[in-house]
């Protein structure tokens, strides 16, 4: 396990100890145990290990220094098993609810015998959890409402989630020797910001043998459904897939139907009648004659091509990627002659907002540079939460501008090949003014304004929060504008076409947050706002090395946003950049 892995473990012990009232000493070595991990080079952590050296460190006692070995060494750990089946599952899933930590979870269970999601919901309704010391009606009401979100939410996962699992699968398939093509099609294509379900279409002759492999498959939990041609199946984590497969030459056909979405398809297949065909899964076919599509495709009436972008020249038009197959008027800019090149990820060559260990991040300064720098990126932007954010360990003025040195040295000693640029994600206080004074801000090269604090104001109040910090003119960028985290926390109210006028005429960015969690500012928004003149950055907001790949579901969105390379501030060059910056 790497050092952030083994971090992470320990924080998970340190929240299962609190869950079973453990003494608060033992939970504080454990955390402490996960900053001291963090703080280290990777490598440091593996010569300290080698050499049994671990416990010499401060905060490291000699039975962290054990598991800490134990788990870099096997990935596993057995205390933390043991630990993980001593605690009821309910409790453990509360801590998903949004407002429930360890303590109040701890409270609920001893005060009201409540161990399941259930219990809790009917705690809520009966008014049995706001009577608890230190609860409240207010907090009862939001954990009400957390439980609700969750139960809707739960049947949708995230894009970045389903890929992981979707893309060692297709990767799986691609290997049978049964199988001449394999892709995952729906929503996960699209690269939609959730997804509903995972759909695996196959060309292959044979099915019996990729069936048996896919409903065979380790992490299929449940086969919900087993056919000749189709199966459906549950992973553990509850991501539902189907899988089709279907003669060779029908694949292109398959792949373009069930990539979607329904609404696309239907402005596809009224192109084709326009054109005198019928378009389905099953092929290209005339649409006089006898007998239905499917009929006459197996006629051999089909039109025949082998891949996905032929179907596109039998029907005039240009191939539109599946990102932009969302029935939202895409057939029309295909049937036009320019059709434009959207952003691709090889067009980014940097990218701002990103945190290190100096506030909440999990890997250092140092770190980060490397990584940017083996991603080949030209520049990485630093911006790390201000004071205001205390619950992530957010910077003062001090520690700030004791930053902004750092990197200047870390830039001047030429190590990296990537130039690192200083900068804040700021809070945005409640009335609008920033966490740092205009003299701080200065001395940075750019900032991102962020809201973190204060939902619950009125649309009026927060739009106009917002509009402040984004007509200060030390903002360089606004972050994650609406603070939604997908399936997890709705956005705050706010009026973003205000916002965005704001941006617009102030000539502030507004960042397409990439983390797979937040996709905000969404990409519904894009396409018009960048025709008037607002500027995306494609932030990925990562909080180790790791997340910086984030930026490709940064890229998704921008692209089913129809942004262009020119609409997004870090596909330009360095050079560019520093201009930009320096004369703001
Ligand atoms: P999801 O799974 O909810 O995230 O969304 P999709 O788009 O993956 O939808 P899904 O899995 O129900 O079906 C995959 C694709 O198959 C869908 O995008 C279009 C096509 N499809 C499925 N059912 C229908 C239908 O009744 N009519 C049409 N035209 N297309 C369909
Ligand atoms: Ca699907
Ligand atoms: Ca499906
Ligand atoms: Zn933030």
């Amino acid at each position: 396990m790497t050092k952030n892995e083994i971090a992470e473990v320990l924080e998970e012990i340190a929240v299962l100890l609190e869950l079973k009232g453990e003494n608060p000493f033992k939970i504080r070595a454990y955390n402490g145990g996960a900053r001291v991990l963090e703080s280290l080079e990777q490598d440091e952590l593996e010569r300290l290990i080698a050499d049994e050296k671990l416990d010499s460190i401060k905060g490291i006692g000699t039975a962290l220094a054990q598991k800490i070995g134990e788990l870099h060494t096997t990935g596993q750990l057995d205390f933390f098993e043991k630990l993980k089946a001593s605690i009821a599952p309910g409790l453990v899933e509360m801590l998903d609810v949004p407002g429930l930590g360890a303590k109040k979870i701890k409270a609920i269970h001893e005060k009201l015998g409540v161990d399941m999601m259930a219990g809790l919901a009917q705690a809520c309704a009966d008014g049995r959890v706001a009577g608890l010391a230190g609860f409240g009606a207010k907090s009862q009401e939001k954990i009400a409402e957390g439980i609700r979100n969750r139960e809707a939410y739960g049947k949708r996962h995230l894009w970045w989630k389903a890929n992981e699992v979707a893309r060692p699968i297709v990767a799986g398939l691609r290997e049978l020797a049964e199988v001449e093509r394999a892709e995952a099609a729906g929503s996960l294509r699209r690269g939609m910001e959730t997804v509903g379900d995972v759909d695996f279409i196959v060309g292959s002759s044979t099915p019996g043998p990729v069936m048996a492999w896919f409903c065979g498959l380790p992490e299929v939990k449940e086969v919900t459904a087993r056919g000749e041609t189709k199966s459906s199946v549950r992973f553990g984590s509850g991501l539902q897939a189907d899988l089709r497969v279907v003669p060779p030459a029908q694949f292109a056909f398959a792949l373009h139907h069930f990539t979607g979405s329904k609404d696309h398809n239907v402005a596809m297949r009224q192109r084709a009648l326009e054109r005198g065909q019928s378009l389905s899964e099953w092929g290209l076919v005339p649409a006089e004659g006898d007998g239905m599509a499917k009929e006459k495709a197996e006629r051999g009436e089909s039109v025949i091509i082998t891949d996905e972008a032929e179907l596109w020249e039998q029907l005039g038009l240009a191939w539109v990627p599946p990102a932009l197959r969302e029935g939202m008027g895409e057939i029309e800019v295909a049937a036009s002659t320019q059709f434009p090149r959207f952003i691709e990820a090889t067009d980014l060559r940097g990218a701002f907002h990103n945190h290190t260990t100096a506030s909440d991040g999990r890997n250092t300064l140092a770190e980060m540079a490397a990584a940017a720098s083996e991603r080949g990126w030209e520049y990485l932007g630093i911006a790390d939460h201000s004071k205001a954010s205390f619950q992530a360990n957010g910077l003062d003025e001090e520690r700030v501008l004791k930053q902004v040195a750092d990197i200047r040295k870390l830039n001047a000693g030429g190590a990296y090949s990537t130039h690192i640029f200083s900068g804040s994600e700021v809070d945005i206080l409640t009335d609008g003014r920033l966490d740092f004074s205009d003299e701080i801000l200065a001395q940075l090269d750019y900032v991102v304004a962020s809201v973190h604090n204060a939902f619950s104001q009125s649309e009026e109040e927060m739009t106009q929060r917002i509009i402040r910090a984004v007509e200060n003119p030390h903002v360089t960028m606004l972050g994650h504008p609406t603070g939604r985290v997908l399936l997890r926390r709705e956005a705050y109210k706010v009026d973003l076409a205000k916002v965005i006028d704001a941006a617009i005429a102030n000539e502030t960015i507004i960042e397409l947050n990439a983390s797979p969690w937040r996709l905000d500012l969404d990409w519904r928004w894009w396409q018009k706002a960048a025709e008037r003149g607002l500027l995306c950055s494609i932030n990925p907001d990562a909080h180790e090395c790791a997340g910086l790949d984030h930026v490709a579901a940064g890229i998704n969105a921008a692209r089913k946003g129809r942004l262009e390379a020119h609409n997004v501030f870090n596909t330009r060059a360095l050079a560019d950049v520093q201009a930009y910056l320096g004369k703001r």
